[in-house]
């Protein structure tokens, strides 16, 4: 198959072809960043999955190494599923991931770098003593999955195996002392009755107020704990805040966030099967997020290639202790080329401004937006509270006209508007407070036919007192990544626009309610192209 250019993005992580899917592993070792990912060597389809291997100085450019970790023996001949690395005292890595055995079932197993002198780790070893995490018999072997980094307490290592029994979605617990000899802990860290098969469980420490990140076995008075998970049912992720009881290997949410499939997001559009892990170069937890097609199995196959990473986040907890902010990682500001510069420009009821003089194929846009006053924001409709904010993206849009926005950027846009991915905010009034929408809607993305257009959107708790609201979005061929509020809230959307290709891009402002919008700044970069997945030499 010859590999299609259109859509293809031009910074975000992918290989030259076939289909990706969840990150897997990441660590950093001995001057490289390692990403693994699951990957299908002979096909643009879900298949034939092994480890991939990619490795970077920067996370912006890398190099592709041959696969890690591919089917070999009886403990993983049908599959090399996700997995996570922990690095063990003395600087030494080893990989956890799920081998799907010769009688299908579901094991955890362990790899090890053949030669620690190598900064690549280009070869793996999985020795014999493997599977070290059997299925037992209280255990669904077809949902038993996903080991996450592990964490030591009191000399006792720990990891989390995503699971499920009937519809209750479980983080199995296990322990061990030599991370050979593994025992399941009498109750799991967590469960929740009705969110399904829990897929790639994280598990991390959060500083209460700095942005650094945490070692995963960092303890201490200012630490609090976040526990995600990647529901099967539903495709989304969902994470909480918490607190972890080390005594009794419990893990609390805290009763600021639903904990529940309608709880908090990472990322309120497509992104799954994500994991973090600890940055040691600068003290910080980085994430990435496996960003699927939206497009057919068929288009997949016909374009040669399926599936991109997300640009790696920071994430830290806000300094109101109840959500999570992300942030694209300063590395990818290496890749800003031409630059415009706009600031107060007013955008009235109707108006459309375009931002010229950069690719608006391939940009990074970074806005600030203010107001004179919430006076106009529309009521919020009591049915609404109900709903989840897709549903309310999808009844208001970027179409009908409001009081406080909807305003924002349209990207990805066709001259004369055929096709636009609009990401806006929407100001409503309600009871006692206001809510803020912010909405990626891939409705009007595309001409193009059997697509997947998804009205993405999510609630973002803000502080409106300054009258401002600011949107920084990522734009790159066939994906928009969002971050709103400073990364109190991120959407991700998938789009496949039919003219708005290429140099045939645009990009606008936009309001469309009553009230003026001031673009107090705005920042907007052509950005270049890594190096990316070029094989290494030798
Ligand atoms: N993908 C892997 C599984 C995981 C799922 C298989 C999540 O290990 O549960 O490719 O996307």
């Amino acid at each position: 198959v010859k590999v299609q250019q259109l859509h293809r993005t031009g910074y975000h992580f992918q290989p030259p072809s076939n289909w990706i899917n969840d990150p897997n592993g990441p660590m950093y070792y001995k001057g490289l960043y390692h990403l693994f990912y699951q990957y299908n060597p002979k096909g643009a389809v879900w298949g034939n999955i092994v480890w991939a291997h990619s490795v970077s100085k920067d996370l912006v450019n890398w190099e592709s190494l041959k696969p890690a970790i591919y089917p070999t023996k009886p403990f993983d001949i049908k599959g090399c599923w996700s997995g996570s690395a922990t690095i063990l005292p003395g600087n030494k890595p080893i990989i956890l991931y799920t081998g799907i055995d010769s009688k299908k079932r579901q094991v955890q197993n362990y790899a090890i770098p053949a030669n620690l002198s190598d900064p690549y780790l280009k070869k793996w070893v999985k020795p014999d003593d493997n599977p070290i995490v059997d299925p037992d018999k209280g255990v669904n072997a077809s949902a038993f999955r996903d080991p996450t980094t592990a964490w030591r307490v009191d000399g006792h290592w720990k990891i989390l195996v995503g699971s499920r029994r009937k519809s209750r979605g479980i983080a199995y617990l296990y322990r061990s002392k030599d991370f050979k000899k593994w025992v399941k802990a009498k109750h799991p860290l967590h469960s929740k009755a009705n969110t399904g098969m829990w897929e790639c469980p994280d598990f991390f420490p959060v500083l209460i107020s700095s942005q650094n990140g945490l070692d995963a076995s960092a303890i201490g008075k200012d630490v609090k704990h976040v526990l995600k998970v990647s529901l099967d049912l539903t495709r989304y992720e969902y994470y909480t805040i918490g607190t972890y009881d080390r005594k009794k290997d419990r893990y609390i949410p805290d009763n600021t966030s639903i904990d529940g499939w309608d709880g908090l997001r990472l990322d309120y559009g497509n992104f799954y099967a994500s994991k973090t892990f600890y940055d040691p170069v600068k003290h910080r937890r980085l994430l990435w997020g496996w960003v699927n097609e939206s497009d057919s199995a068929v288009a997949d196959t016909t374009k040669g290639w399926a599936g991109i990473q997300s640009i790696p986040r920071k994430l830290w907890l806000d300094p109101n202790g109840k959500q999570l902010v992300q942030w694209p990682i300063e590395e990818i500001e290496t890749l800003r080329r031409k630059k415009v510069h706009l600031c107060n420009q007013k955008l009235n009821l109707g108006d459309h401004l375009e931002v010229k003089g950069i690719t608006a194929i391939q940009a990074d846009v970074d806005v600030t937006f203010s107001f004179p006053s919430l006076k106009k924001a529309e009521p919020f409709d009591p049915n609404w509270s109900k709903l989840p904010a897709i549903d309310v993206c999808a009844q208001r849009g970027s179409h009908k006209q409001g009081g406080l926005g909807p305003f924002g950027l349209l990207t990805l846009a066709s001259r004369n508007l055929e096709e636009f991915t609009p990401i806006f905010f929407r100001i409503f009034k309600d009871i006692e407070k206001h809510k803020v929408l912010l909405c990626s809607d891939a409705r009007s993305s595309s001409l193009g036919a059997g697509l997947y257009k998804p009205s993405f959107a999510g609630f973002v708790d803000v502080d409106l007192s300054t009258n401002k609201l600011s949107l920084r979005s990522l734009i790159d061929h066939s994906v928009v990544e969002s971050f709103g509020v400073g990364g109190k809230i991120v959407v991700t959307s998938r789009v496949y626009p039919t003219l708005a290709v290429f140099n045939k891009a645009h990009l606008f402002l936009f309001n469309n309610g009553t009230e003026t919008i001031i673009v107090e700044n705005l920042n907007a970069w052509s950005m270049g192209r890594p190096v990316m997945n070029i094989p290494l030499k030798g």
